[in-house]
């Protein structure tokens, strides 16, 4: 079994998390705060078998777009300039992990 964590823009959060029910996936969704813009953005958890994992990820993929964002002074740390500055952000920021148990009491 795997634990999907994806962290996705909010502005996806919608798309992402109905395409995957409407698949029969399970999902946790946590809002969740980027440690470098300090802006706000979306972990979803799924847990799923070994041999759906392609399947997910392809989803994610496909409904996750990357935005550019504009950084206005104070520039999060280590970004030179006076701002403002562009960045890019996403699509995702997916990890696969193995689960050694699982249970539903
Ligand atoms: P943030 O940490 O707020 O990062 C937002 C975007 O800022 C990043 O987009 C990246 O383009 C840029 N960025 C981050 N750290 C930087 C740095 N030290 N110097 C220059 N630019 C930097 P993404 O890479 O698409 O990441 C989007 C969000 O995904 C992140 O928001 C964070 O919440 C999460 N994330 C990304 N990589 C991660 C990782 N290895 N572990 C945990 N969370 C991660």
């Amino acid at each position: 079994m795997k634990l999907i964590f994806a962290i996705i823009h909010d502005e996806d959060t919608t798309v992402v998390t109905n395409k995957l029910t409407d698949q029969g996936f399970k999902v946790t969704k946590l809002c969740s705060t980027g440690g470098f813009l300090r802006a706000g953005n979306t972990t979803l958890i799924v847990g799923i078998e070994d041999n759906e994992v392609e399947e997910v990820l392809n989803i994610i993929k496909q409904n996750s777009k990357s935005r550019i964002k504009p950084v206005t002074y104070p520039l999060p740390i280590g970004v030179m300039g006076n701002g403002p500055v562009e960045i890019t952000v996403g699509g995702a920021t997916i990890f696969v992990i193995n689960v050694e148990g699982y249970e539903k009491v």
